[in-house]
């Protein structure tokens, strides 16, 4: 990996360094949309057939039911069924904390105000199938939205060539209480989430990441129907800050954990000792030659840096600049910086705490704003799938006391009705 001192940057070095893959979405656009009004206009038909051309599998029927998921949940052996519930309870208890009931409040003597939280009704999970099935994925959407309460969830996947699920996936829906599984996959997928077919209802909300098609056909059904998404999503990235007390070993292995996502990944290391930063690079080498996905992963490392920094600090101003989705404090001193943290989607503080650990088990949820988007938007996390409503209650001292108020600054914005609707109420009470 190339490395730059930060020294020697200039602020439009780092602007352009800052920079994610630009990515070619634009010239996917035309057929994403041709998929989308495909989906709108022959429904069910249209799936069957893009199953046919994308996964090369004729499906009778666009889901499988409960018994079929049964069936495939007990192909998977005990060991993985264990693990994959040890993840099940840590995320649960992780998101079970984020369950907040607000306090009711007198902003004036007689009016009270409150919010009430209610899930979003219906939703919407893509999780993706092919060559890359991820049920660690589902668990992360599955889990709050079953803790949210959301009445109806809406779990779309591409079928496997013998036109089934996978039998990870089907555990996972039997954890989850899920007693259907779509079999769709990419952009057409979420174009049935969003405007329905025979078979697939539609949803309010979509979750889930997703090839540039799938990503290219949430941004726009969220722009051309009621439906929302989750979020932005761009190719998957950490960023390593690491200073004399971090293991290159550990380093070494955390960035190649992320590089293999896909070609288009990006890891950066951010050091402060340069010993570190070169043991770290030998070891990325030799690791990387022994992985499966090692040209996946040696591709990600060719759009992926280094950066010499002179201290923690320096490491985190960088690192704002950056707005990681994932952020690893390989050091013993992660403490000190942790308040200095202003853009990242999830901290990873400490040697030994692998990002794989969030990934899958720890109890946080890994999906995550990517390319910048850490700036302004949260991961995925229990309020995703509520909303707030806002409730008041006004008596008769309540509009007694606020009504002259409101009064005036209808009258100044010479909206008279407005005006009208608390004089009627105020006469009222004089009567
Ligand atoms: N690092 C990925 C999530 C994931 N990793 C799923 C393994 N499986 C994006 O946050
Ligand atoms: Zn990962």
């Amino acid at each position: 990996m190339k490395t730059y001192n930060y020294k020697d940057l200039s602020k439009a070095d780092i602007q352009k360094l800052i920079q994610r893959n630009a990515d070619a979405a634009n010239t996917i656009r035309e057929k994403v949309e041709q998929i989308i009004a495909d989906v709108r206009i022959s429904g069910d038909e249209a799936l069957k057939s893009y199953a046919q051309k994308f996964d090369q599998v004729s499906l009778n029927s666009l889901f499988i039911g409960k018994e079929e998921i049964t069936k495939q949940a007990n192909t998977i052996s005990a060991e993985v069924k264990d693990a994959i519930k040890v993840a099940y309870a840590n995320i649960k208890k992780f998101h079970e904390t984020q369950i907040h009931k607000e306090e009711k409040t007198e902003t004036t003597t007689g009016v009270s105000c409150w919010r009430e939280v209610r899930a979003i009704e219906r939703v919407g999970l893509y999780i993706p199938g092919g060559t890359a099935v991820l049920p660690s994925t589902f668990l992360m959407l599955g889990i709050p939205a079953k803790i949210a309460g959301c009445k109806e969830i809406v779990v779309c996947s591409p079928p496997q060539k013998d036109g089934n699920v996978n039998g990870y996936l089907a555990f996972v829906a039997e954890l989850l209480g899920i007693e259907k599984i779509y079999l769709a996959g990419g952009a057409q997928a979420v174009a049935a989430m969003a405007y329905g077919t025979e078979s697939i209802p539609k949803v309010d909300k979509i979750f889930g990441p997703g090839n540039q098609y799938v990503t290219m056909a949430k941004t726009l059904v969220q722009s051309t129907t009621n439906t929302a998404i989750d979020m932005p999503a761009g190719p998957s990235e950490v960023l390593v800050i690491a200073d004399e007390t971090a293991n290159p070993v550990f380093v070494a292995a955390d960035l190649l954990a992320q590089a293999e996502h896909g070609i288009d990944s990006q890891v950066v290391l951010v050091g402060s000792s340069l010993r570190i930063i070169e043991e770290t690079q030998t070891e990325l080498q030799k690791q990387l030659v022994v992985l499966p996905r090692k040209d996946i992963a040696a591709k990600a490392l060719e759009n992926s840096y280094v950066v010499l920094v002179d201290d923690l600090n320096q490491a985190m101003t960088f690192s704002n600049e950056y707005a990681p989705e994932h952020l690893i404090l390989a050091t013993d001193n992660w403490q000190q910086i942790t308040d200095k943290i202003i853009n990242a989607g999830s901290v990873f503080a400490g040697n030994l705490t692998p990002e794989s650990a969030g990934d899958y088990a720890s109890g946080t949820n890994h999906t995550l704003p990517t390319s910048t988007y850490a700036r302004s938007y949260s991961g995925v996390s229990l309020d995703s799938f509520i909303k707030k409503i806002t409730f008041q209650h006004i008596s008769e001292s309540g509009i007694k006391n606020l009504g002259p108020s409101i009064e005036i600054l209808a009258e100044i914005e010479g909206l008279h009705a407005h005006k009208n609707a608390v004089s009627v109420r105020l006469a009222g009470i004089k009567e």
